[in-house]
């Protein structure tokens, strides 16, 4: 199927755009309030990620709606422990829970290498029912989480500031995290290769807990199964997303993928500069910028487009999109990138 608008490969490549392509992290979700009407009917988060039609359908009202030029598949990170034998529960308004936690060596045997096909075929269908209903219109982004921050949930069981118990075992017991990496990073290369099967035209590696760990950590723990990650996926462009990182944007111009996010405290000439050329950028406005003025919105995003230049930039927030942001002030930056960036 040959797509009509192909921008964000196209700059993913570092090939010429007409303009700069936009998403947004987390587009799809509680900003819109026809995503909230189709969750209000369920039972809850893992209902929608688990409906194929669903989840499709939350994945294309972004593009519907907000007009950016490309579809994430609506899912979330947490599949991958799941499938692995860790099951979540995802509490309304608190966040994910994991019933059990990974502590000892037994634990961690027990934890199996995941075949996609077997237990993440709801994604894959999912996967498919959105590139059939998007019908070409724009790009559809598959993702997983680094095996870093996927070990910081199954160790910790739930969303933390400190992740401390994760951390701890870095140090504790240094050769029971790289078994459990190890398997992680096994069971995450089988499954984006599956979403690429699937139809997946770009993979994003979600690196969410990065920044609270020390660069020699970063370098041991996480920096190197994303390498191996980027060197297995070598069918579509791979986005490293690594978020509070800056100590190994360096490192990161020597991965072999083609974008790297950057987040909104990283600046962006100097992330330039410490990546090197070859590599389209992805970011990183502020996702509090949105709740400036629209006459203010337009003014960082066009700072922001400055910063990057013409060429080799995905416009993007520095993270998610917050839940209580004006859908209306989220076009407004759309907006601003496709009129702004027009050559
Ligand atoms: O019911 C709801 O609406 C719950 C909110 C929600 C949503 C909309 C969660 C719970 N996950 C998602 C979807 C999701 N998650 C997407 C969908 C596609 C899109 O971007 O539009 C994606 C890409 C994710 C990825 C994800 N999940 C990450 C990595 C990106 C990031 O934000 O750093 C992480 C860390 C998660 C875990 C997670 N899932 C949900 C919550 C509240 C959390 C964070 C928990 C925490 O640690 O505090």
């Amino acid at each position: 199927m040959q797509l009509k608008n192909d921008l964000l490969l196209r700059a993913a490549l570092g090939q010429p755009t007409e303009r700069t392509p936009v998403w947004l992290m987390r587009q799809a979700g509680r900003i819109l309030p026809e995503y909230r009407a189709v969750r209000s009917r369920l039972s809850g988060f893992k209902e929608l990620v688990e409906t194929p039609e669903l989840a499709a359908e939350v994945t294309i009202q972004p593009v519907d709606l907000l007009d950016v030029d490309a579809a994430i598949i609506f899912s979330d990170i947490l599949v991958v422990p799941e499938a692995m034998g860790c099951t979540y529960e995802m509490v309304e308004s608190r966040g994910p829970i994991f019933p059990t936690t990974i502590k000892t060596a037994a634990d961690v045997e027990r934890v199996r290498v995941a075949d996609p096909h077997e237990h993440l075929g709801y994604v894959l269908d999912a996967i498919k029912v959105t590139k059939r209903e998007l019908n070409g219109r724009v790009p559809l982004i598959g993702f997983a989480g680094a095996p870093w921050t996927i070990l910081a949930y199954m160790v910790e069981g739930s969303g933390s500031k400190t992740f401390s118990k994760a951390r701890k075992m870095l140090y504790a017991e240094p050769e029971l995290a790289h078994q459990l990496l190890r398997k992680i990073t096994d069971t995450t290369i089988a499954y984006l290769k599956a979403q690429v099967e699937a139809g997946a035209d770009l993979i994003q590696v979600f690196d969410s807990w990065a920044g609270i760990l020390p660069p020699a950590h970063y370098r041991e723990f996480s920096y190197r199964y994303i390498s191996e990650i980027c060197q297995a996926i070598t069918e579509v462009p791979v986005t490293v997303f690594a978020k509070g990182a800056f100590f190994s944007l360096e490192e990161f111009g020597q991965l072999d993928c083609q974008v790297i996010g950057l987040d909104w405290n990283m600046d962006i000439k100097q992330a330039r500069a410490a990546v090197g050329p070859n590599k389209t950028l992805q970011g990183n406005l502020d996702p509090c910028a949105l709740y400036n003025s629209f006459e203010g919105i337009k003014q960082e995003t066009k700072k922001m487009l400055d910063a990057f230049g013409p060429t080799r930039h995905i416009a993007n927030l520095g993270h998610g999109v917050y839940p209580d942001t004006n859908p209306e002030k989220v076009k407004c930056f759309i907006q601003t990138v496709k009129e702004y960036s027009q050559r």
